[in-house]
């Protein structure tokens, strides 16, 4: 399993105080390590690479991005796949000891083109950019060995049934502390914490296996805004998004609204079937009134302010959950698969 992406920018390599490196999702290499820095570049730095750039011709007026040979490496037990790119940065995957890099190589290479080459995706001047570019090649090349894994764990009972019939992916989204994370671990464990403490940056995949009905896949973001751009990448082949709503904090409706429909007129995700959920109605019952009608009517508030009834192209479903309670829960779930059909 990919455990972690770097990348290294300099104007020197020999420089190592003069460096800049990123991690994602977390900080690996520092610094301060200058050891097995200078051990990643210079195990870029046998020979042959510089013999490879003398033979070529730079275009100087291209402005299309070389990634250069990756370079496996084992570092201070890190098992490193590196590469150049450009001569001047470089881009580095970790993976589990046992893991053969060379599973991922072609993945990682065309995805790093695309990216770079064809959707002009970063131009390493910007951080954000830089992080979202790291982002979202993990969360490719992590769910390439994912998807791998998934199927020596679920061994396909029937031959003519493909991976992608018995493993449904959910794809969860939302603002951030909504209550994704929250869910995912709910449905899993069956545990809640008021105070579950979550690393802000981490993206994951959960497995569920659902009695006879499949295998749930959920993808849980990050929803804080330097990610929300990438959301995209990763739903693209979802059988069903779910998107999540505080309905306890009104204040960020607004830009929830915005996220919503910004997904939704996606056009790659056009029929994809749509679960929305208002969670945290924990909080909302304190006015004493019937609990019934309060719920009625935020949800006609709701509906009205997201303007849900103006979804087209696809089937959705809007549900009051509450993680804390476990309460629409079980309904999310039977929801799901009933939306899948
Ligand atoms: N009262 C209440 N709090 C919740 C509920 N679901 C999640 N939370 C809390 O909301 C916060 C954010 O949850 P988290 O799952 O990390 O949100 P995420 O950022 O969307 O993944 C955490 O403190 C949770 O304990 C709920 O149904 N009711
Ligand atoms: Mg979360």
């Amino acid at each position: 399993m990919l455990l972690n992406i770097f990348l290294i920018k300099g104007k020197n390599f020999h420089d190592l105080d003069q460096l800049d490196i990123f991690n994602y999702p977390e900080d690996i290499i520092k610094l301060e390590n200058k050891e097995l820095i200078r051990k990643i570049i210079s195990g870029h730095d046998h020979g042959f690479l510089e013999k490879h750039y003398q033979n070529k011709t730079v275009d100087s007026t291209s402005t299309r991005l070389t990634i250069d040979t990756l370079v496996p490496q084992i570092i201070n037990g890190l098992n490193i796949y590196s590469s150049y790119i450009n001569e001047k940065i470089i881009i580095g995957l970790i993976f589990e000891k046992d893991d053969n890099p060379y599973d991922s190589k072609d993945n990682f290479e065309d995805l790093l083109n695309e990216l770079l080459n064809t959707k002009n995706y970063c131009s390493f001047e910007d951080e954000i950019e830089i992080e979202n570019l790291l982002i979202t090649t993990f969360i490719d090349v992590r769910r390439h060995g994912e998807e791998n894994i998934a199927l020596n764990i679920y061994p396909l009972v029937e031959h003519d049934i493909g991976l992608k019939d018995s493993l449904i992916k959910v794809f969860l989204f939302g603002l951030d502390e909504v209550g994704k994370t929250s869910l995912v671990r709910r449905i899993k464990t069956g545990k809640f914490n008021d105070n579950f403490f979550q690393p802000t940056r981490k993206f994951s995949i959960e497995y569920i296996q659902e009695e006879k009905k499949g295998v749930l896949a959920f993808w849980d973001m990050p929803g804080q805004r330097s990610f929300r751009k990438k959301w995209l990448i990763g739903m693209q082949d979802s059988n069903i998004i779910i998107f999540m709503i505080d309905i306890a904090n009104q204040i960020r409706f607004e830009e929830s609204k915005i996220e919503l429909w910004r997904i939704l007129n996606q056009y790659e995700l056009l029929e994809i079937p749509l679960l929305i959920l208002g969670n945290k109605c924990d909080l909302i019952n304190h006015s004493g009134e019937n609990n019934n009608n309060q719920i009625a009517r935020l949800k006609n508030e709701l509906i009205k302010y997201f303007e849900f009834k103006k979804i087209e192209d696809r089937e959705w479903t809007f549900l009051f959950t509450s993680v804390k309670n476990n309460f629409g829960i079980k309904k999310a779930l039977d929801t799901i698969f009933d939306l899948l059909i």
